[in-house]
């Protein structure tokens, strides 16, 4: 194995997304683990495609994330997105994960935490994605909680996602961001989102009704000095929903099956969407990618009205 040392970051912004950066035009981070251990291929890869192509038309430019070949690449080219898609097992990192692979010249697809990290260091503001980490199910006993939590306490970027899903702990979910300070702002409801379901019985501690406000809150979070990002939590659109009653005992299908092969650590997220992915069909692929799109239209919205307000 070559382990490589570097002087510096090994890091590269593709053309579009650097130009944009550099004219303070909206950029729209877009994270690489729903690509490679979130979604089945080809599925994973023309939804990251539709993603990048709905940002555009909503007037920003989209930035996928990844390490590749020992680098981290801020916007990904179609051969590169085509290429990470295709990667057995690539990688999954998180914050712990990111230098050694780095180091080791390896290829790996980022997390909302290892996303959140790179963006931050790019200079970009907004993040869309599908769902988040959190506080899985009998965390109580296995003190699984992922990074992602303590990441959007520490990372002052915007994260656009559709609330958690019920694969987690949804109200130990919320009680943790509440511990750690992360604003949880519902989009357009006062309920807190669940996913594939619209509502998931839990009132959000924030709701706001534009991107203007949000974009507005993401600004005054800098204002005062405070380190981390925002959770925004963007319903699924009404046509696309599964509600809770349908999907809930696959879910759990899929819980009991990770708990009897005592799958843990890394393993335990991409195992129960892969297992519901089966176990629904192919429905539960459909509404996630729904979902994502809305929430990259929002994503684009935000870095929008930041860049308004930062006056571009
Ligand atoms: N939840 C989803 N889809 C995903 C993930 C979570 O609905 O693709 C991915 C994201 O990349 C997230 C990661 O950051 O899983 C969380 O993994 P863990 O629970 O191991 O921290
Ligand atoms: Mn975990």
């Amino acid at each position: 194995m070559t382990i490589h040392s570097f002087n510096q970051l090994p890091m590269f912004i593709l053309p579009e997304v650097a130009e944009a950066l550099a004219a303070g035009r909206p950029v729209v981070a877009l994270e690489s683990t729903i690509i490679t251990h979130g979604m089945p291929y080809p599925q994973n890869v023309e939804m990251a495609e539709t993603v990048e192509g709905d940002i555009r038309k909503a007037g920003a430019v989209p930035a996928t994330i990844a390490v590749m070949g020992g680098s981290i690449h801020i916007g990904l080219s179609p051969q590169q997105l085509q290429a990470l898609a295709k990667t057995p097992n690539a990688r999954k990192l998180s914050r712990a994960d990111l230098a050694a692979c780095l180091v080791r010249g390896d290829t790996g697809a980022t997390t909302v935490a290892a996303t959140m990290i790179a963006a931050h260091l790019a200079g970009i503001s907004v993040f869309a994605t599908g769902g988040i980490g959190g506080v899985h199910r009998g965390a109580e006993t296995s003190f699984d909680i992922s990074a992602d939590l303590q990441e959007l306490a520490q990372t002052p970027v915007t994260v656009v996602a559709a609330g958690a899903k019920a694969i987690l702990d949804i109200p130990k979910t919320l009680e943790v961001l509440e511990t750690l300070g992360v604003p949880v702002i519902a989009y357009g409801q006062s309920e807190f989102p669940a996913f594939w379901a619209r509502d998931s019985g839990l009132p959000a501690p924030l709701r706001m009704d534009s991107a203007a406000e949000i974009a507005a809150a993401h600004l005054m979070r800098g204002h005062l000095g405070l380190a981390g990002g925002q959770l925004v939590a963007n319903p699924i659109p009404e046509s696309d929903e599964i509600p809770l009653p349908q999907i809930m005992p696959m879910i759990e299908q899929a819980l009991k099956e990770a708990t009897s092969q005592a799958i843990a650590t890394k393993a335990v997220t991409p195992f129960l969407l892969g297992r519901i992915f089966e176990l629904s069909a192919g429905k539960s692929l459909t509404a996630n990618i729904a979902l994502v799109r809305n929430n990259a239209r929002l994503g684009a919205g935000i870095a929008i009205e930041i860049a308004k307000a930062r006056g571009n």
